[in-house]
């Protein structure tokens, strides 16, 4: 047996409980062989692939706290610190209660090869709890926060590990966090990014992740004698990523068309109101049921469906596996170009392989998401020369960051006899950068 193959077998049977955690295993696995077999001996000589399947460290712990009527409730925290071959430990922090060990795993094992992809330098870590801020008071999410904090702040640190937001994680829950890591620790350093603009905060930071998206869309339609201009575009998830995905689409001349939570969706033919959008989402917290009384022409539908609307450009911004094989046969017949992905892993394994081999460009989130946390690596940076850069010139780092990122990963792919395949680009891509540092920091 290959020696990648005995790794993914090896994972298989230590993990059996962690699907998504596999998943994410065997698909990079799966695109390194080219580098992995050109040099077989010395990789299992060195353990490589057993080094990198295995976090460097995990921390679970318990997480009390106290809601609005003085009762208990307890919780459990996550963090993975995954790798730190080419810096600190980054990522972010999910709140939903669907948070495991094997969620957290599988995002920060994705974290590794997408900050590598970023260019700077940042390793990988994710961490969260089962904590469902829905239907939560602000006193009770600050509660919550503090105490997840009071532990996490022991193993984190502006050169350790720095976290930020995900899923049910925004610009509250970060201030909450970093109160009090500040509090406890008597440190105001750049632990936590995604802070808020008036505690060393990044421009831009908010906007980032669909911004980036978008810019590396856009390069990509650029590339192959195509454009965002005219183009019907559907979106999933109504959160950070695909409110800023919309907002910056429509500046880029497509529609989109619809959005979605995670009870219903809403079909726009007129294209998606951003600015009610976001008073729903950001401001009321709301439900997209609201939507309707903002644009009465519109429909609301209850369970999933975004993905049956004909479109040029699909971009899955809500959760993993959140598009399945019939969602792809949908998109393909319906004459989709191309799939970005906002999200962590939204497409299934078939899906995604039903999109390449249909010629439609699939770019993998930990490509087209990336932009979140390289603006997130920003912000470390102003905070590190207690400086603060304008947005424009966060944005434009922001827009290069992504364009390059796109090159680079179709340049690896053709490189390696994958053109066109941005998965396999991706990946191989990542992972050299991590490799190299890897091998030259010796056996740890
Ligand atoms: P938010 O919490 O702001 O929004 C998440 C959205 O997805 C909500 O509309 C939510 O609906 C929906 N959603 C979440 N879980 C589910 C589920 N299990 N089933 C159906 N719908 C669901 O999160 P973000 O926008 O920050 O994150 C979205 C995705 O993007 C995640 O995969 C995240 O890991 C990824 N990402 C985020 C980055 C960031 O900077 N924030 C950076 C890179 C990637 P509801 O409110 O009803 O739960
Ligand atoms: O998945 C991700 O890249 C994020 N949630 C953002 C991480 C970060 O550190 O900004």
């Amino acid at each position: 047996m290959s020696y990648v193959d005995e790794v993914i077998a090896m994972v298989s049977e230590k993990n059996s409980d962690e699907p998504e955690f596999l998943q994410a295993v065997r698909e990079v696995l799966d695109s390194i062989r080219p580098i992995v077999e050109a040099n077989e001996a010395a990789f299992r000589r060195d353990a490589v692939l057993e080094r990198l399947v295995n976090p460097e460290r995990q921390i679970k712990f318990r997480v009390p706290w106290l809601d609005d009527n003085g009762d208990v409730h307890v919780n459990t925290g996550y963090r993975v610190q995954f790798n730190s071959a080419i810096g600190p430990y980054k990522g972010g922090l999910r709140l939903h209660p669907s948070v495991n060990i094997g969620i957290i795993k599988f995002l920060g094992f994705e974290q590794i090869f997408k900050n590598s992809l970023t260019g700077l330098p940042i390793g990988g870590g994710k961490g969260g709890s089962d904590f469902d801020p829905k239907g939560k008071s602000d006193r009770e999410i600050m509660r919550f926060c503090q105490s997840f904090m009071t532990e996490l702040c022991k193993y984190i640190g502006a050169d350790t590990d720095i976290p930020a937001g995900d899923i049910g994680t925004g610009g509250r829950e970060i201030g909450y966090m970093f109160g009090q890591y500040k509090r406890l620790r008597n440190l105001f350093e750049g632990t936590l990014t995604g802070k808020g603009l008036s505690y060393g905060g990044s421009l831009a930071r908010t906007e980032a992740t669909g911004y980036g998206l978008l810019y590396l869309t856009d390069e990509l339609l650029r590339c192959h004698g195509e454009s965002l201009q005219g183009k019907t575009a559907v979106v999933s998830g109504a959160g950070n990523v695909a409110i800023y995905a919309i907002e910056k689409a429509q500046q880029l001349g497509a529609k989109v068309v619809t959005c979605s939570d995670s009870s219903g969706w809403v079909y726009d033919p007129d294209g998606i109101d951003v600015a009610a959008l976001k008073e729903i989402k950001e401001v009321k917290r709301a439900r997209l049921t609201e939507y309707k009384a903002y644009r009465p022409n519109s429909e609301y539908h209850e369970g999933r469906g975004v993905w049956s609307i004909k479109c040029d450009v699909a971009l899955p911004c809500a959760t993993q596996n959140e598009l399945d094989i019939d969602d792809a046969k949908t998109l393909v017949a319906n004459g989709v170009f191309a799939v970005c992905e906002g999200a962590n892993m939204p497409t299934t394994e078939a899906a995604t392989a039903y999109f390449q081999e249909n010629g439609v460009h699939f770019v993998p989130g930990k490509a087209a998401n990336a932009g979140g946390v390289a603006t997130s690596a920003l912000e470390m940076s102003q905070n590190s020369e207690r400086m603060s850069w304008t947005f424009e010139e966060v944005d434009a780092k922001l827009k290069s960051i992504m364009e390059n990122l796109y090159h680079n990963i179709d340049n690896a792919a053709k490189k390696y006899g994958f053109e066109g395949n941005y998965v396999a680009g991706a990946n191989l891509a990542g992972f050299e950068k991590v490799l190299d540092a890897m091998n030259a920091q010796g056996i740890v």
